[in-house]
């Protein structure tokens, strides 16, 4: 299997973990494709329509996107458990994948704001992305009891690449010292190997 990787995307390193806990990497050919909202790359276009990573080509030539549909197929062909089933597990993995996936989409955009020129920025965008990054940090604070006694699932897996994001692109906004207990469950859940060896770089 094909993957259109980069060393720094969030969503791609929700992939990367899902295989590494799988112990599917050896399956996985990672190409090094470049996206850019401004820019769509004709090579990640011919696989996806919407130029984005990560990717996946399978073998018989189908394709996959986008991250979350990429990880369920590997956890399906691995037989993990890496998405609960039925039940309370299912919708609290599946909500705090909802809120990871939707805190990156936002700091995403929130970063493509902060780099316009001062005549182009939005301030008012800036500051709702601003007050969503604070809730989402109150929330989760909150929840921190509950994600330390949850199984590995998608839904840890992926707020844990949304902090990690958080820490690569905005390293000022200093989450840890607003949410303390928030901060040990990461620590103790990156120390793990599918983490340590997806760590974005920082160069
Ligand atoms: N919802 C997608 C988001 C993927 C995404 O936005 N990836 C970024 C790289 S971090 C990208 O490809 N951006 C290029 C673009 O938006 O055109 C997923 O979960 O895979």
């Amino acid at each position: 299997m094909k993957l259109h990787w980069s060393p720094k995307s969030p969503y791609v390193r929700k992939v990367m973990v899902c295989a590494h806990e799988l112990g599917m990497v050896e399956q996985l050919t990672l190409i090094r494709s470049v996206a850019a909202m401004l820019k769509p790359n004709p090579d990640i276009l011919r696989d996806n329509p919407l130029s984005k990573i990560p990717t996946l080509v399978l073998d018989d030539g189908s394709r996959l996107y986008d991250s979350v549909v990429i990880c369920e197929y590997l956890n399906e062909r691995g037989g993990g458990d890496l998405f609960p089933a039925s039940g309370a597990a299912k919708w609290q993995a599946l909500r705090w994948h909802a809120l990871g996936d939707g805190m990156l989409d936002a700091l995403i955009l929130w970063r493509n704001e902060r780099e316009r020129s001062d005549a182009q920025r939005l301030e008012a965008l800036i500051d709702a992305f601003t007050l969503k990054f604070d809730e989402t940090l109150r929330v989760l604070q909150a929840e921190a009891p509950a994600l330390a006694s949850a199984p590995l699932s998608i839904g840890p897996i992926t707020l844990a690449c949304m902090l990690g994001y958080a820490d690569f692109r905005f390293a000022g906004e200093a989450w840890r010292e607003r949410a303390p207990a928030l901060a040990e469950w990461y620590a103790t859940l990156t120390a793990r190997p599918s983490f340590q060896q997806t760590a974005p770089d920082f160069d």
